[in-house]
C-alpha cells in the first residue's frame, strides 16, 4: 500500500497541491544526514549550498541518498506515477540571525524552469525542524489550479529566489495559506503550480531543507539549462527527450 496508505493522500494532493507532513526519515537517520550536511556546509561555506546549487546530488553521496530514499520514491510514485526523473536538488537555508531578513516571496516553481508542459513536483525534506518561528514554507492550497501567472520583481530586500521573482500582491489571497510545519525527517510535497513562500527566520537556529524536483519523462526542457542534469530514478525513461545523465551513485534497493 505504500507510505501514504490508501489513495486519500494522492486525492488530497491533486486537490490541494500540497501534502504534509509525511514521515520518511527516522530521527536517527536525519541526524546522520544533518551531520553530513553540516560538514558540507562547513567545507563550502554557507552561501554555496544556498546559491541554488542544483546538482549536488551528483557529487555528494548524502544528497543522492536523501533524494533517492526508497520511501521517498515510493511516495512520489503514488502521487505522480512509476516513472520518475530528478530534475535537480536545492538547499534552502535560513540562519537563526534575527537581523537577517532573508525570505522567499510568493511564487510558483515552474514559471522559469523552461519545461513543457510546465509540470514538476517538489519533495521538501526537513533537515532541521521547520517551524513558524524559523520561517517554514507557506502555501495556498488549491492555488495550483489557476495556471501560471505572470511574476514581477520583489521590491522587498532579502528575497532568496534566483531572479527575485514575486507574484504581484493583488493576485495573492494569503488568507487561506497554511504553514508547512515539519519535524526534521518529515517531508512535504508540492505541485510546481502552487503559490508558496516563506517568512524570515526569527529564531536563533538554522532552518534548512533540501528540495528534490521531480518530473515525469514526458516533460521536455525547452530552455537550455546546463546546470540541470536530469537523472532517471524509477521506472522507464523510454522515449524521453530529457538529456538524462548517468546516476552518480547506485540506487538503494
Ligand atoms: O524553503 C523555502 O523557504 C521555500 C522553498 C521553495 O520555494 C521551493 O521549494 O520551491
Amino acid at each position: 500500500m505504500g507510505i501514504l496508505g490508501t489513495g486519500v493522500g494522492a486525492a488530497r494532493y491533486r486537490t490541494d497541491g500540497i501534502l504534509f507532513p509525511i514521515d520518511v526519515f527516522t530521527p536517527e537517520e536525519i541526524a546522520a544526514y544533518r551531520a553530513a550536511f553540516d560538514r558540507f556546509e562547513q567545507a563550502e561555506g554557507r552561501d554555496r549550498p544556498q546559491e541554488r546549487n542544483r546538482a549536488r546530488h551528483h557529487d555528494q553521496e548524502f544528497a543522492w541518498r536523501l533524494a533517492t530514499d526508497p520511501r521517498l520514491l515510493d511516495v512520489m510514485r503514488q502521487l505522480i506515477g512509476p516513472d520518475l526523473v530528478i530534475l535537480g536538488t536545492d538547499f534552502f537555508c535560513k540562519y537563526g540571525d534575527p537581523s537577517a531578513d532573508k525570505f522567499v516571496a510568493w511564487h510558483q516553481d515552474t514559471t522559469y524552469w523552461g519545461l513543457e508542459p510546465p509540470v514538476a513536483h517538489t519533495a521538501w525534506i526537513a533537515i532541521d525542524d521547520s517551524t513558524i518561528e524559523n520561517g517554514c514554507m507557506r502555501a495556498i492550497p488549491g492555488s495550483n489550479h489557476g495556471g501560471l501567472v505572470t511574476h514581477g520583481e520583489s521590491e522587498r530586500a532579502g528575497n532568496i529566489l534566483s531572479v527575485n521573482q514575486e507574484i504581484p500582491d493583488e493576485l495573492v489571497d494569503s488568507s487561506g495559506a497554511v504553514d508547512v510545519v515539519l519535524r526534521a525527517g518529515q517531508i512535504s510535497i508540492h505541485d510546481g503550480h502552487i503559490f508558496h513562500s516563506s517568512n524570515a527566520n526569527r529564531s536563533t537556529s538554522r532552518r534548512c531543507g533540501m528540495t528534490v524536483r521531480f518530473v515525469t519523462p514526458d516533460v521536455r526542457m525547452v530552455t537550455e539549462r546546463s546546470e540541470l542534469r536530469p537523472v532517471l530514478v524509477a521506472g522507464s525513461g523510454e522515449g524521453t527527450s530529457l538529456p538524462l545523465a548517468d546516476p552518480p551513485f547506485a540506487l538503494s534497493a
